[in-house]
């Protein structure tokens, strides 16, 4: 495999990347990343304090050019989670910028500091291809985060796959507000325009306005604007709201070469209304963790509301139903469900030390399954209908385990019994809805203290945003939950 970025050793003037004030050149980025590479060489892992900084793209950079596999902690990581994760991947150093402040999770880790104006030669990238190059946390239905193992040829593959769905070149200029701890910020926003030699204007913290002032025209930048948008649905929610009062964002939109969403289904009525506002579509690809990116629309093709396009380049994919049979162009009819299951160089390597999920995660066959359910239209298009597990819920793009939150809930010594749901909510896709016994019904915990309590042991992303009081929740003869019962 060549190299990863090979914009990175031409070292050119171009810009890479444009954090608020802070830009760096082809030419920059190479030295302040191979100056950090030489100081972290031969770490078996290095954690990486993600905050929406250069200073993160620098470290992700310099430990892919190290052959060190680097594994993104989201900045808000509670204390429950973050020890969890260190002690699951256990880094050898924690890479972070000069001025953040650190949890006493990470102590017990040796710091280096991210100086992205550090000059150093460009170090020679790792020749092998299934190397271990990103190691990124995901929810599952029951127990703690998994590590997934992500090498250099899967993240070259779906880039490159990706690229050529999109016609996406050294041209482009991408604008996104995602955080830099998930493959859809980190993977498709970072690497990937440096993988093709373009650059990337990150928002800071995703806002209406920040798209507006650097997408399209590129209005009061005094610089040409931003070609390509990406963006969880929510993103999209906010701008779809926002349009039909701000005239700048219009032109923004209407102004850019591609608008692509994902991580969640984009509703219908988004994609309508941001198609008559600017007459523009966007465009839905669809991915996981394990799998990075599976299918896409192609860019430049008509409105496809509701449907993840058709299986990007090298990627084969595979509508199965509950019993084992394989849906063939027979059932491609729009209506006739199955699980989508793929293969490609796409797919991640492993979960970190976890041979036995590894195992469970893919078919007899060499499938892996995603859990996602499906449709295919008559040209083959790609329609997800649901998935197979009611216990993950997906809350503002992000992933979230039912049972990581109940575990949380029952450690408050207010609440005796808790079950948690995911209900459809217009701006996050999902809300998180905590149903819980309290231990003393006269006095039970205030729905912030609940909240609180979430977001100090695992991240602000999994805190309930509603909680509803029982007086038992209702189980069956077996003492199981039955949560559809929750909702009746
Ligand atoms: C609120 N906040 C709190 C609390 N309540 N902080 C501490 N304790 C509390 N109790 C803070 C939050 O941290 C946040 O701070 C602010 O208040 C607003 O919180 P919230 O309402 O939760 O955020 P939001 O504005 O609703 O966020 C919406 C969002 C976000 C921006 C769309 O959900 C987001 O960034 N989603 C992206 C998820 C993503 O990238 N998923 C990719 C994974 P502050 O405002 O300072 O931040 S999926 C993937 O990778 C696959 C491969 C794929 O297909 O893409
Ligand atoms: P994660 O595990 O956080 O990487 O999230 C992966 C999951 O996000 C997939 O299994 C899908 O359920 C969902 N997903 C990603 N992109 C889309 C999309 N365009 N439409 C619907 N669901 C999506």
């Amino acid at each position: 495999m060549s190299a990863l970025f090979p914009a990175l050793a031409a070292g050119s003037d171009r810009p890479a990347l444009r954090f608020g004030a802070d830009t760096l050149t082809y030419g920059e980025l190479a030295r302040a990343a191979g100056a950090l590479a030489v100081r972290i060489a031969g770490a078996a892992r290095v954690a990486v304090w993600a905050t929406p900084t250069a200073e993160t793209a620098v470290a992700v950079v310099a430990a892919l050019l190290a052959g060190v596999p680097a594994i993104p902690l989201n900045p808000r990581t509670g204390e429950r989670e973050l020890a969890h994760i260190v002690g699951d991947s256990t880094p050898g150093a924690v890479l972070a910028g000069a001025g953040d402040a650190l949890p006493t999770g990470l102590a017990g880790l040796p710091r280096i500091d991210v100086d992205v104006r550090a000059s150093g030669p460009l170090a020679q990238e790792p020749a092998d291809p299934e190397a271990a190059a990103l190691v990124v946390y995901t929810s599952g239905t029951t127990g703690p985060p998994k590590g997934v193992v992500l090498s250099r040829r899967a993240i070259a593959a779906s880039l490159d796959a990706l690229a050529d769905a999109w016609s996406w070149t050294d041209e482009d200029v991408l604008v996104h507000g995602l955080p830099l701890f998930h493959v859809h910020g980190l993977v498709l926003g970072v690497l990937g325009p440096l993988r093709r030699g373009g650059e990337l204007r990150h928002l800071g913290s995703f806002s209406v306005e920040g798209v507006a002032k650097e997408l399209g025209s590129g209005e009061g930048t005094g610089s040409g604007g931003g070609t390509v948008l990406f963006g969880v649905p929510t993103m999209y929610h906010r701008l779809a709201e926002a349009l039909p009062h701000d005239p700048a964002l219009v032109r923004a939109l209407a102004g850019a070469r591609l608008l692509v969403s994902g991580s969640a289904a984009l509703p219908v009525h988004d994609h309508e209304r941001i198609t008559a506002a600017t007459g523009r579509t966007v465009i839905e690809r669809y991915g996981m963790t394990e799998t990075l990116m599976n299918t896409s629309v192609p860019g430049g093709s008509g409105p496809r509301p509701g449907s993840v396009g058709l299986p990007l380049r090298g990627v084969e994919l595979r509508l199965v139903e509950e019993d084992g049979t394989v849906l063939g162009p027979a059932a491609y009819d729009g209506e006739t469900v199955g699980e989508i299951q793929v293969k490609g160089p796409n797919l991640f390597t492993a979960y970190l030390d976890r041979p036995d999920a590894t195992a469970a995660a893919f078919t007899d066959d060499g499938w892996f399954r995603t859990g996602d359910m499906a449709v295919r239209e008559a040209d083959g298009y790609v329609r997800i209908v649901g998935r197979k597990a009611t216990d993950l819920i997906k809350s503002g793009g992000y992933k979230i385990g039912a049972g990581e939150i109940e575990n949380a809930l029952l450690d408050h010594p207010g609440v005796r019994e808790a079950a948690v749901t995911g209900e459809p909510d217009p701006d996050l896709g999902e809300r998180i809805v905590a149903w819980v016994v309290p231990a003393d019904p006269a006095d039970p915990p205030a729905p912030g203290t609940l909240a609180d309590h979430v977001t100090a042991l695992l991240a602000p992303h999994k805190r309930p945003r509603e909680v509803r009081y029982l007086e038992a929740l209702p189980r069956n003869d077996m003492g199981k939950i039955l949560k559809k019962a929750l909702h009746a």
